[in-house]
């Protein structure tokens, strides 16, 4: 993929009363092809370091109206990098608005719970090789909240209101990536690259830190590959991991179906830095992960007692509403970190609606990211790291890196979903940064 394509912007403006220039304080469109002359030249500047030249709109569409007070958010995203042309598309949405209600204050305003599309288009901007400095230049616009902004978590959203439009993340910041490198149901027989020993799971970590993931995601194995919760195994993975490399680790309290609460809570005696936490039940496969709510709630118990930051896990949409309820009974606190897994059968199959739905019901400051299953995992990837979110990548989600080619090793998988984060300007954070975004205590490391 050519580096730019998918780099995206967004400006958000409010629309003056100077700017009216129609009768009922109607706005000219000329005012929003300015915005998006302003979106086209950030994105000519973090590609090229260059301002560059508008050449042509291809197609431009007006479909609402802009009056004075509105506030306008305008997107453009790079569609197709050639030598010396940057093609794009536009789109403006109003999200603020003006109630011009005769009965109302003439300050009276509304916030949208969904945006009116005002205008779209396309166009084409040249930026001419001898002025292209390409310095990599594909910068962060904006950083994610900083912990003193997600130290602060507001009322859960009530489900019955529709979502706002709001990118909880935006598209252009810091991007973990976990790397789930062993699971509790592939084995050998799927794949010979399966990491068993503490050994090779710390090998196989160290190699994904080096490919860009910041936390682990840890299952742990018996000499004969079946699934374990052994506190020892899992202490002394972790002792072998933290021999080799600095990575996040993040211990499954899920461990595989069938077993015991008791037993699955095994690793959260090594007091790790970050545990899962499951947030429903749910069919999986031919067989069913029980988590009942009173199990959910007597396992986040123990991951606060054991000091570590829990990932929830949410597998269905009701999952995140679960969670939230946790929030409510004060189970547990910001920052909370969310993640989708799709495409488990028997529950819940990727898409971007899905995605985008999921994304809607996680309050304000949350993280999120996507861990998809299969032939998802690739294309729920890219999406999820499109729309901001963080990504969650491996064998125990999926051994193939092409149909018919097995991965060798979940570092393949991460180096790949680095390489297309890096392409739409995601800066990919080493595991320190990681912990400042995740909220977890630099001291546990
Ligand atoms: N092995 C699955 C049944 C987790 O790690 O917390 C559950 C799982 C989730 O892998
Ligand atoms: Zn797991």
């Amino acid at each position: 993929m050519s580096i730019g394509l998918g780099l995206t912007v967004t400006l958000r403006v409010r629309i003056g009363a100077h700017d009216a220039h129609y009768a009922g304080e109607l706005v000219d469109g000329a005012r929003i092809l300015g915005l998006f002359g302003d979106v086209a030249t950030e994105l000519l500047i973090r590609l090229d370091g260059d301002e560059g030249l508008f050449r042509a709109y291809e197609a431009v569409e007006f479909l609402a109206p802009v009056r004075a007070g509105d506030y306008i958010e305008a997107t453009g995203v790079i569609t197709k990098v050639g030598n010396t042309s940057r093609a794009m598309a536009f789109e403006a949405r109003k999200v603020v608005a003006n109630v011009r209600d005769p009965a109302l204050s003439p300050s009276a305003a509304d916030a949208f719970a969904e945006p009116v599309v005002v205008c779209r288009a396309l166009g084409t901007c040249v930026v001419p090789k001898d002025l292209q400095r390409r310095p990599r230049l594909v910068l962060p616009a904006l950083s994610s909240p900083g912990p003193e902004l997600v130290a602060k978590l507001p009322e859960p959203r009530p489900i019955i209101t529709p979502p706002p439009h709001v990118i909880v993340t935006p598209p252009e910041s810091p991007l973990v990536l976990t790397a789930a490198i062993v699971g509790a149901e592939v084995t050998r027989a799927h794949t010979p690259h399966l990491p068993i020993t503490a050994q090779e799971l710390a090998d196989e970590a160290a190699r994904c830190r080096d490919a860009g993931a910041s936390v682990i995601h840890l299952h742990v194995r018996n000499a004969d590959g079946t699934p374990s919760q052994s506190t020892e195994l899992f202490g002394e993975a972790i002792a072998r991991i933290r021999e080799k490399t600095d990575v996040i680790i993040q211990t499954s309290t899920g461990g595989a179906v069938g077993m015991s609460v008791e037993e699955r809570l095994g690793p959260l005696a090594c007091k790790p830095e970050m545990a899962t936490l499951n947030c429903g039940t749910i069919n999986f496969g031919d067989d069913i992960f029980v988590n009942t709510r009173p199990d959910i709630r007597a396992i986040a118990r123990r991951i606060r007692e054991a000091g570590s930051i829990a990932e929830l896990e949410c597998y269905e949409v009701g999952h995140i509403h679960e969670a939230l309820a946790l929030v409510k009974e004060g189970l547990l606190g910001a920052p909370l970190h969310f993640q989708f897994v799709l495409g488990v059968p028997g529950a819940i199959m990727p898409s971007e609606e899905v995605v985008l739905f999921m994304r809607s019901q996680i309050p304000a400051g949350a993280s999120w990211a996507v861990a998809a299953v299969g032939r998802y995992q690739k294309p729920m990837t890219e999406l999820a790291i499109k729309l901001g979110g963080h990504a969650r990548v491996g064998l125990e989600d999926n051994i193939y890196l092409e149909k018919g080619v097995l991965s060798e090793g979940s570092a393949p998988l991460v180096a790949r979903a680095a390489a297309y984060a890096r392409s739409l300007g995601r800066e990919i954070v080493d595991p320190d940064r990681a912990r400042v975004l995740l909220g977890i205590p630099t001291t546990a490391a």
